[in-house]
């Protein structure tokens, strides 16, 4: 209750800092985009996002937070922009209130008005346990969104109740592979059995493919060896403030 209560006015004390971590091509090595991952430093402690984020969603703050963070990784990737990487793209989560909110696509809108991003620079992430209830009213609200330009993601795709009735219906540019199924490779057999599968079937139905979690080189070289698009993890980078990409991106990466 405590954490709930600071949580309301978190953002107006300035508590909540959005942190952005690369995705890399595996054919260029050059970051092509970043994901948006929102930090809470509360006095002088940093509450991670797992923690605080099904709070939020319970309370109903995560709709207004989750605006805030949507206007400012839009208004971020303009800065980016201005400074020259204009082929950088911006993906943030989605949680399942401001999924279902009657209001998204109108704060969409406004979020690439406000900012003068191309759309098709945008990308929202969603996991498949959001598309599970209100299948038409999901498959509309993505089409919705998609016909702006604007891409969507399926985040941690594998760990939810995975149907491939969401490859099969729903309008979506990009599968990102849960990093569950990145840990074990390139030795574990059922990893290297999933994952190669995932991407595979992502790579047939002319999907981007990007791979989380990756922390080793090993498990990088199985990826490529499996012509996987990208990759995001700590073997890169972890999330890290706009200032630290700005200057990644100044260095050539
Ligand atoms: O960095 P990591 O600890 O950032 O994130 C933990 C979890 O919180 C992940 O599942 C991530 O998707 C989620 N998360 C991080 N930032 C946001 C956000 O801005 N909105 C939502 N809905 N989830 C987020
Ligand atoms: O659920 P989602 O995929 O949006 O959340 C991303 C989460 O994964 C964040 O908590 C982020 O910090 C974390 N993450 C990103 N890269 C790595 C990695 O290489 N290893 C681990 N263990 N976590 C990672
Ligand atoms: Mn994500
Ligand atoms: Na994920």
């Amino acid at each position: 209750a405590q954490l709930g209560s600071a949580l309301k006015g978190a953002i107006g004390r300035g508590e909540m800092e959005v942190h952005y971590q690369p995705k890399v091509s595996l054919l260029s090595g050059k970051v092509t985009g970043v994901e948006a991952l929102l930090r809470w430093q509360r006095e002088g402690q940093m509450i991670s996002p797992a923690d605080f984020i099904p709070l939020a969603e319970k309370s109903g703050d995560i709709l207004p937070i989750g605006e805030w963070v949507l206007r400012t990784a839009c208004k971020q990737l303009r800065r980016w922009h201005d400074e020259g990487h204009d082929h950088l793209g911006v993906a943030v989560n989605l949680s399942g209130k401001q999924f279902r909110d009657t209001q998204l696509v109108d704060l969409v809108k406004d979020a690439l008005q406000e900012s003068g991003i191309p759309p098709q620079c945008l990308n929202l992430e969603i996991t498949e346990n959001m598309l599970i209830e209100r299948v038409e009213e999901a498959i509309e609200t993505m089409k919705r969104i998609t016909e702006l330009g604007v891409q969507m993601s399926i985040d941690d795709f594998g760990r939810g109740y995975s149907s491939l009735t969401y490859l099969k219906r729903f309008p979506i540019n990009v599968l990102k592979v849960d990093q569950s199924f990145v840990k074990d490779l390139p030795t574990g057999q059922k990893d290297v059995a999933i994952a190669s599968n995932i991407i595979s079937l992502g790579k047939s139905l002319n999907l981007k493919v990007i791979a989380e979690g990756v922390e080793t080189g090993d498990q990088l070289e199985f990826i490529r060896s499996r012509n996987c698009h990208e990759m995001q993890g700590f073997l890169f980078s972890k999330a890290i403030t706009p200032e630290k990409i700005s200057a990644m991106l100044r260095s050539g990466k």
